[in-house]
């Protein structure tokens, strides 16, 4: 089966990795060493205290940050970003990247920004919102989980990493810990970007975890770890542009960037966040905190931004989105037939199995299932 799903992507693109030798049975324990050398943990320093690790008293691992919350620079010595300053403007209006349009990108479903600034239009947008024909999911996932192919083709582009964005529940799956740990020992170029925001949907932090949040993992798996404010543009730019750096260093290691941003929204539409948490403490980071703000003050402080400039941008925004929604609302849903394409070369046995029962469906119940709104009808199975 393997072979089948390799088969769709060109040789050139297939993951080359090479795994350093490495040998373990040259570290031995040195006769009246004051450390263990064994090959599970070298360098371990002998003790005759007996102290169990309390994690509770260890201090937290501190969070980066370039902006304080009123958007003013917290080290006067050092200014933001070095770019130009008209540059920031974009930032706050179509967010910005740190990574290359080479690097790949794994996301969950709050990476908009990422999409956009890769070229994903407001059409893109909205034609999966509506999983109508021109998405190029094909209508097969769920609104906001967008998704795009392979960039590279030329694998003598220069070298790139795999960016990985995930949130803070999602790390309470084993998958997590399994993704860490090989891309540790594997070498992996990958930055693993966690968005803690506080929630897994009505799930607190409290009752995923009780270690020093997502960052103190990565330093258990032996990765290059750091904590950052989220609501920083400056400090997150910083901080994965280093990591990204980082990660190609050295032949290539994983990097774990954790950043804290509080998620002010319900977690979806069907989604009533008041029945499990206060109303005030939402409000208060709305208020007080949150990167569009705090962006929005630096700007101001610096005379690139004002009241009327928001009010214009919005006001373009909103009519863009609304016709997009409109136009997109208007399409053709994808052909039937889609639901079983994209995964295998060829159909399967049990596929072809199950497009024949759906055929059967389809007609004996044409009440029931209105294909107009399909391209091709019940042609298009
Ligand atoms: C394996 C699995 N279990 C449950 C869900 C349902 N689910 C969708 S989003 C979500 C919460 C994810 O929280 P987090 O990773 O912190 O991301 P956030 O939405 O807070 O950014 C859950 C439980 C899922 N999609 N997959
Ligand atoms: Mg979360």
């Amino acid at each position: 089966m393997s072979s089948i799903l390799l088969r769709q992507f060109p040789r050139s693109t297939r993951a080359v990795t090479r795994i350093p030798r490495r040998w373990t049975s040259s570290i031995s324990q040195r006769p009246g060493s004051d450390r263990v050398q064994f090959p599970g943990a070298v360098n371990s320093k002998f003790t005759t205290d007996m102290a169990f690790i309390n994690p509770s008293q260890l201090p937290s691992i501190p969070t980066y940050r370039i902006l304080d919350s009123n958007g003013v620079l917290v080290d006067k010595d050092r200014g933001p970003p070095d770019v130009p300053k008209e540059e920031i403007v974009t930032w706050y209006k179509n967010m910005l990247t740190a990574l290359t349009d080479d690097d790949v990108v794994f996301a969950q479903y709050r990476e908009t920004g990422v999409y956009q600034q890769r070229g994903f239009t407001l059409h893109d947008f909205m034609s999966q919102l509506f999983a109508n024909c021109h998405d190029n999911g094909r209508g097969r996932n769920m609104p906001c989980h967008y998704g795009s192919k392979f960039p590279r083709t030329n694998p003598d582009l220069p070298s790139r990493i795999v960016a990985c964005y995930f949130g803070e529940g999602a790390a309470s799956e084993g998958d997590f810990h399994a993704g860490l740990n090989i891309a540790a020992t594997r070498s992996s170029p990958v930055v693993f970007l966690c968005r803690n925001n506080g929630y897994a949907i009505s799930t607190p932090t409290l009752e995923q975890y009780r270690g020093d949040g997502i960052a103190s993992r990565g330093v258990g798996y032996g990765i290059d770890t750091i904590r950052v404010d989220g609501n920083d543009i400056f400090a997150v730019y910083e901080a994965m542009r280093e990591a990204r750096r980082v990660a190609l260093s050295d032949g290539g290691k994983p990097v774990l960037v954790e950043a804290m941003s509080y998620r002010v929204s319900h977690h979806s539409t069907s989604d009533d966040s008041f029945a499990y948490r206060a109303r005030v403490e939402v409000e208060d980071w709305k208020r007080r905190d949150n990167p569009i703000i705090r962006l929005r003050k630096w700007l101001e402080n610096e005379g690139l931004w004002n009241e009327d400039l928001e009010r214009d941008t919005r006001e373009g925004l909103r009519k863009a989105v609304l016709k997009e929604f409109k136009d997109a609302e208007r399409e053709l849903k994808p052909a039937i037939g889609e639901a079983f394409t994209g995964v295998y070369e060829e159909l399967t046995e049990e596929q072809q199995q199950q497009k024949k029962e759906l055929r059967r469906i389809l007609e004996t119940y044409p009440d029931e299932y209105d294909l107009r709104q399909h391209q091709d009808g019940i042609n298009g199975l």
